[in-house]
This record gives structure tokens, C-alpha cells and sequence, in this order.
């Protein structure tokens, strides 16, 4: 059986990035045609939920919402839940800027997801780290991936290709953990019918 889900974003790239993971799930991903209303939260994590509750407020089905931001060690974790503001004012060549004399270029791309559905809201976390590169590569992807390069990885995210990025990404994992957790719910559902 294939299920649908609706996703809200502004982001046409992760829109691609998410479909491919809800096709493993055999899961249908469509664009929600609500606004992403985005609450003021602590965490990634509190954001999402309450997005997802409000957004299932005026879909009325299975939808799923996704929050992420590069956290960066040298500038204490920032741009932290300020990157999308931080890449629209002074972008790529301010953030390496900032990092011009740092000796630790490490840096971590995080990610929380959440599904509102009838039976209440699962969230997951997604982590991937790495280091930030000094002249950016690639052109691919979105937002930081072209000065993004992961553990283990000779590419920068804007090199790789959506399966490979989503091999390893923030969102892979943040958002294969949410679907697995529905996919097994709504199982137990239907068992219990
Ligand atoms: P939404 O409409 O879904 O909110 P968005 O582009 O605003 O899309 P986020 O709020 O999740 O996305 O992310 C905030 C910013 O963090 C985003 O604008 C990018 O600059 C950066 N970012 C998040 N995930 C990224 C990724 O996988 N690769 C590169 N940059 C990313």
C-alpha cells in the first residue's frame, strides 16, 4: 500500500532530498499548499512539533515538517537556528570570513522532523558532522553544502549527488528515523483492528 504524506517547505531542494527518502518507505510525498508557520522554540526540536501540530491543524492529514542548521565550533555553534537569516545576509563568503583564523573548523549540520498524523506527532533527530572547507566546491545542493565537507568524505555536500548526501545527511537521518516510527505505528494499528 502507498501511503502519502504532505511535507511543508519553501525549499524545492529538500523537498527532492525528502522524496527520495519516503521512496524507500514506499511513501508518496507531496507539497503541502499551507504556509510553514515557524514558532519561536529553544530547539530544532520544539520548533518542528509545534509546526507540525499547526500545519496538521489546516491540512487535516499525515503531514511532515523539517528544521535544520549548521552548527559551527569554532563560533560556539553558531549560525545554529539563525542559518537560513546568516546565508541570505552575509552568505558563504562571510561565514568563512569568520572562520579565517580558526585553527577548528569543525562544524555540524543538525536536523529535527516532525509528523503530525490522527494519532498524534513523532519527531526525530538527525546529526551529521564534519568540517567547514576553505574555498567552497560544488554545485549542488542548497544553502551551506558548498563549504561542507563530512567525516569520512573527500566531496563537499554541493559535489555529491542527492543519494550520496543522503547516504550520510542530517535529514536522512532525522526524517528515515520519523517514517520508520510510522510505518511501525501504523502496523500496530492495523494488527490491533
Ligand atoms: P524551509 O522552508 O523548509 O524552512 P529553509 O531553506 O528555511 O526551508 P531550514 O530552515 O531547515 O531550511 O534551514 C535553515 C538554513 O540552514 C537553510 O536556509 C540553509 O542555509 C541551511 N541548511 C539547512 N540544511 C542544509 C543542508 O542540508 N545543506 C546546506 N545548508 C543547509
Amino acid at each position: 500500500m502507498t501511503r502519502r504524506i504532505c511535507f511543508v517547505t519553501g525549499n524545492r531542494y529538500k523537498f527532492e532530498e525528502v522524496s527520495e527518502i519516503t521512496r524507500r518507505f514506499n511513501i508518496e510525498l507531496e507539497l503541502c499548499s499551507v504556509p510553514k508557520l515557524e514558532v519561536q522554540g529553544e530547539s530544532l526540536l520544539e520548533i518542528v512539533f509545534k509546526s507540525a501540530i499547526l500545519a496538521y491543524f489546516f491540512t487535516n492529514r499525515p503531514v511532515l515538517v523539517e528544521d535544520a542548521g549548521l552548527f559551527i565550533k569554532a563560533l560556539n555553534g553558531f549560525p545554529g537556528p539563525y542559518s537560513s537569516y546568516v546565508y541570505k545576509t552575509i552568505g558563504l563568503t562571510g561565514v568563512l570570513k569568520l572562520l579565517e583564523k580558526a585553527e577548528n573548523r569543525e562544524a555540524c549540520f543538525r536536523s529535527a522532523a516532525a509528523l503530525a498524523y490522527d494519532r498524534g506527532v513523532i519527531t526525530g533527530e538527525g546529526e551529521v558532522c564534519g568540517y567547514i572547507v576553505e574555498t567552497p566546491r560544488g554545485t549542488r545542493g542548497f544553502g551551506f553544502d558548498p563549504i561542507f565537507t563530512p567525516h569520512g568524505e573527500a566531496k563537499t555536500f554541493a559535489e555529491m549527488s542527492l543519494e550520496e548526501k543522503n547516504r550520510v545527511s542530517h535529514r536522512a537521518k532525522s526524517v528515515s528515523l520519523v517514517l520508520s516510527k510510522y510505518i511501525e505505528h501504523a502496523q500496530t494499528a492495523l494488527s490491533n483492528f
